[in-house]
């Protein structure tokens, strides 16, 4: 038998994938360091499809059909790379070498260029959605030359979500563009998930209420424009009572959150091409003080000082600032997605891609961690142009958030009163108010710049560069 793709590395998410493309009438060539993993896929689940397991890499690529199509689902990092040479040395010229873990997309740009001055192929291939998506459906996000996409699109296709009757799949560019993409992604959803928290925090010690009851105020939600995966499951972890103790879960979890590093790519990218994703880099420093363990259990028994949180309010007030959060959280939302979009469309002029950010829209409303409603009316704005300059600017949104403004900054003014740190609203709101602000505080800085280093400033009334000698009074500028 011949397979059309193979897969290496068959832990979680490469025996789901394997799976799944079996399941959709692939012929599915397997291949795993350690042969258990293979053996234990093959006895457990064999019955999914058609599967050509092997003990070797050459008896693998043996049973692939031309061009050989192999996708590696293994440990980012030093793992991806010995995979990545040991399948280009038993590959051919025009075979096509698929990393569909979560790498650093500079990785891939370097990958790309070694692979391809071998004459092979090379996608990296943003892949979301968990274990889960791996199986019943990701969405996925490929990089790689225009001709690999002709040999691999419709096999993504079989296997991927599918969103209002489209496959959430599609070409996002040359080289490190689809692992960029898939960066920015966890990027946002680091923020989308410190949004959800800080509404949690907002209801749970300002408001008093029960995770129950904050989980069925999300259960609402879901039913509004905030309809999201994220908030779905948000509902879920909140009703979710402790087998152990019979509290609440959330209360029995060590409250730090972890990472593995997307969201840092995300930030840091985003700082070296001069983009302010404030949301998502609030979101990676709030798990990195959740994290602070010695700071905070210190801070804690010094007592530093600040107001009590609970706000007391009447049972109509206390249903009015539920709705004022529910705003602020959706306006905060709009700005995380302005800010991801502004990054991808920053890598794409860095690094040369025509990125479709309507069709990225579009393949993140099914199947990945994101998946949401408003998917669909980001990728309509995009396609009709209206977001070209700024998602903010593209009337839907605009009217959105003139609509969710003065709930947003209650919210805002009224944690700050009560010591409850909201970080991303915050940040979102303050991000809105510079973006909309015709003059900014930043001509005092230029001016600063100029006294202490004469890095010069732009005139407002005049073209040209400009230097003033600042100790010299009746001389008070010369063009630089
Ligand atoms: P892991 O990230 O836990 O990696 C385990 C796999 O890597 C096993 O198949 C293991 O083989 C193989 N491997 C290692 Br480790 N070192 C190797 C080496 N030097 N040579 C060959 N194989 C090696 O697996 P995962 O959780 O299934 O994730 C796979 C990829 O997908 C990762 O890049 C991950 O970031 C990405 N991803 C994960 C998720 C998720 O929700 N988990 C979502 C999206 C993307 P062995 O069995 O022989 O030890």
């Amino acid at each position: 038998a011949i397979a059309n793709i193979g897969v290496v590395g068959l832990a979680a998410m490469g025996s789901n994938l394997a799976r799944n493309l079996a399941r959709h009438g692939n012929t599915v060539a397997l291949y795993n360091r350690h042969y258990d993993r293979t053996e234990k896929l093959m006895s457990e689940h064999g019955n999914d499809g058609k599967f050509i397991p092997s003990k070797t890499i050459q008896e693998f690529v043996a049973s692939l059909a031309k061009p050989r199509t192999a996708i590696i689902m293994v440990k980012a990092g030093a793992a991806t790379d010995a995979v990545i040479e040991e399948l280009a040395d038993a590959m051919e010229p025009g075979d096509i070498i698929v990393d569909g873990g979560n790498s650093y997309f500079m990785d891939t740009i370097r990958r790309e260029k070694d692979i391809r001055a071998r004459g092979l192929h090379y996608v990296g291939c943003g892949v979301s959605g968990g274990e889960e998506g791996a199986l019943n459906g990701p969405s996925l996000m490929p990089g790689g030359t225009e001709e690999s996409w002709k040999t691999l699109g419709p096999i993504l296709k079989s296997i991927a979500a599918v969103a209002e009757g489209e496959p959430c799949v599609t070409h996002i560019g040359e080289n490190g563009a689809g692992h960029f993409v898939k960066m920015v992604h966890n990027g946002i959803e680091y923020s989308d998930m410190q949004l959800i928290a800080e509404s949690y925090d907002l209801m749970r010690r300002g408001l008093g209420m029960s995770p129950v009851e904050i989980g069925d105020m999300f259960e609402e939600w879901n039913k509004t424009e905030l309809n999201s995966y994220l908030i779905e499951i948000t509902s879920e972890v909140l009703h979710q009572v402790d087998k152990k103790t019979g509290k609440p879960l959330v209360d029995v979890i060590v409250d730090q959150a972890g990472m593995k590093g997307t969201g840092t790519w995300t930030v840091q990218t985003a700082l070296s091409l001069g983009v302010p994703v404030t949301g998502i880099a609030e979101a990676v420093f709030s798990r990195g003080l959740s994290g602070q363990e010695a700071q905070r259990a210190e801070a804690d028994k010094v007592g530093l000082a600040g107001p009590d949180t609970a706000m007391n309010l009447s049972a109509e007030e206390r249903k009015a600032f539920i709705e004022d959060i529910r705003h602020a959280l959706y306006a905060s939302k709009i700005v995380a997605y302005a800010q991801g979009f502004d990054e991808i469309n920053a890598g794409a002029k860095e690094y040369g891609w025509k990125i479709d950010q309507a069709a990225v829209a579009r393949i993140w409303r099914g199947g990945c961690i994101i998946r949401a409603q408003f998917l669909n009316v980001v990728s309509d704005a995009f396609e009709s142009g209206q977001a070209d300059v700024s998602l903010l600017l593209a009337p839907y949104f605009k009217e959105a958030i003139e609509q969710a403004e003065e709930s947003w900054r209650r919210v805002v003014a009224q944690a700050s009163l009560k010591g409850l740190p909201v970080p991303a609203f915050a940040s979102s709101l303050s991000y809105y108010d510079g973006l909309r602000s015709k003059r900014l505080p930043a001509a005092l800085i230029q001016g600063q710049r100029d006294l202490f280093g004469a890095h010069t400033y732009g005139r407002v009334d005049a073209p040209g560069a400009f230097h003033t000698l600042w100790a010299e009074p009746g001389r008070p500028e010369i063009e630089a």
